[in-house]
């Protein structure tokens, strides 16, 4: 399979307990190469906009005062079937659910503060990069 790129979210929780580095070892030793990398404070409007295909659930309110409340690190990583292999690498989104070795089972707080994002497939992982980096900005 061709190298192929996801998008990837340290989140607040995850910043605020400076966990960074143990993060992206996680994806560098699972042999994901991160391509580009800014920390940003996520405004409001990007915050909703990001997960807008979330907003009529319940938990929406809570997941964007979430997102908001620190910065977070937005990367993309690069790989071998990049998509999967970092959703393996990040778990099931409840970390009660997740894997041993997984970063959610070891750093997430909560279903809520699950310390990462990651693409869930080929459509998002391109739109979900073009909303936070440009083409200059993704150093392969
Ligand atoms: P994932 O982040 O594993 O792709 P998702 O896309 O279903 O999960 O949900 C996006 C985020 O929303 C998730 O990481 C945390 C939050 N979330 C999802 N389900 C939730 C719930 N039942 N209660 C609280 N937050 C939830
Ligand atoms: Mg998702």
């Amino acid at each position: 399979m061709a190298l192929e790129r996801t998008f990837s979210i340290i989140k607040p929780d995850a910043t605020r307990r400076n966990l960074t580095g143990k993060i992206i070892a996680k994806f560098e030793e699972a042999g994901l190469r991160v391509v580009a990398s800014k920390r940003i404070h996520m405004t409001r409007a990007q915050a909703e906009g990001f997960y807008a295909v979330h907003k009529e659930r319940p938990f929406f309110g809570e997941l964007v005062e979430q997102m908001i409340a620190e910065p977070v690190v937005v990367q993309v990583l690069e790989g071998e079937n990049a998509i999967l292999k970092n959703r393996e690498i990040m778990g099931a989104t409840n970390p009660a659910n997740a894997d041993a070795g997984t970063i959610r089972k070891e750093f997430a707080l909560s279903i809520g503060e699950n310390s990462v994002h990651g693409s869930d497939a080929p459509e998002t992982a391109a739109e979900e990069i073009k909303f936070f980096f440009n083409d200059d900005e993704i150093v392969g």
